[in-house]
């Protein structure tokens, strides 16, 4: 099976499992676990914050960010496709009682005007208050969209002085730094919680990062501990993310490369194709999908209409060439 549903599939290499295996361990709820410490301190000396959190996944550190930075009844503001808001299971409001509030975009690419637009003061006696913004980069829905840079730094500039502070979904922020050059400093400084995933591109089987300043990462550790979320040897985690960031972050290029050649095999411009995720639109998404997977093909279906193929660490350019001809097969019938 050629598997493109998503580039969270990917199984551990050799490589990266002798590194689980050979981590130095401790008890993270104690803080005393040396491989998970070490992931957070180069984490965040990466992105330029003042300190970071291991937790177990994009979701819980998107929330526990958001949550750092909103108080219940307040609200987050973002795009109506925006991971926070579609794939969260509405855990903003199932758990911490924020109420979010979307803003149509150009398939995620970031308008900071449009968002600003929306923004509710603090000191209105009607208006629920907008703490905070969040930001997606790369963009899921948007297929792999990269944020312009001058976007984000309009929407940060602009925030400094409002009292609203900016949320970064980085789950794929490694996607937008090698397709961009942009330093992951520039963008870890362009918000005030960042979360980072390691279990996508780079290729770990569990794990993502909080980025914050030390005071808010403080209580995003009683907030990690009293969702279930404190871990205790999680160096063997730790160990597959230090091990990516060596070893997968360089040849990330290549599935940008991989996606670029499936949309042009599909006939599609490649030019149009950011980072690792191509789309097929206009189609029939479930039969399309039936097709492929009895093809050895399986892609996800985003909409009944409209498909996504993501490109990663376990698939090769020969897969993604036998990829191409299965679905060229069924797009042509
Ligand atoms: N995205 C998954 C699905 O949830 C859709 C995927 O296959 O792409 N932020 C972004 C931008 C994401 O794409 C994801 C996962 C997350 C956060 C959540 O990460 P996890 O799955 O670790 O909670």
């Amino acid at each position: 099976m050629i598997d493109l549903r998503s580039d969270t599939v990917t199984r551990p290499t050799d490589g990266m499992r002798k590194a689980m295996a050979e981590a130095e361990v401790g008890d993270d709820v104690y803080a005393e676990d040396p491989t998970a410490t070490e992931l957070e301190q180069r984490i965040a000396e990466l992105f330029g914050h003042e300190a970071a959190l291991f937790v177990p996944s994009g979701t819980m550190g998107n929330q526990i960010g958001m949550r750092l930075v909103c108080e219940p009844g307040q609200e987050v503001l973002g795009d109506a496709d925006a991971h926070v808001v579609t794939y969260e299971m509405g855990a903003a409001a199932a758990i911490f009682g924020i109420s979010t509030r979307t803003v149509v975009s150009d398939r995620g690419r970031l308008d900071a005007d449009a968002l600003v637009e929306q923004v509710r003061p603090r000191d209105d006696w009607h208006l629920t208050a907008t703490a905070a913004i969040a930001v997606e980069n790369t963009h899921n829905r948007g297929f792999g969209r990269v944020q312009p840079l001058g976007e984000l730094q309009k929407l940060w500039d602009w925030s400094r002085s409002a009292d609203v502070a900016v949320h970064l979904d980085g789950a794929r922020i490694w996607n937008a730094h090698a397709a961009s050059g942009v330093p992951l400093a520039t963008y870890g400084r362009l918000a005030d919680t960042a979360s980072v995933c390691f279990s996508k591109g780079l290729g770990a089987p569990v794990g993502s990062v909080l980025l914050a300043s030390a005071e808010r990462i403080a209580t995003a550790r009683l907030w990690r501990k009293r969702l279930g979320g404190g871990m205790r040897q999680v160096g063997v985690l730790a160990a597959a993310c230090l091990y990516a960031l060596d070893h997968h972050l360089p040849r990330l290029g290549e599935d940008h490369e991989h996606a670029r050649l499936l949309a042009e095999r599909l006939g599609q411009d490649p030019a149009t194709v950011e980072t690792n995720m191509v789309v097929l639109d206009d189609v029939n998404a479930s039969l399309i999908a039936e097709a492929a997977k009895a093809g050895g093909v399986l892609v996800s279906q985003v909409s009944a209409r409209r498909i996504r193929l993501v490109t990663h660490l376990d698939v090769d350019r020969a897969g993604i060439e036998r990829a191409a001809d299965v679905l060229n097969g069924l797009l042509t019938r």
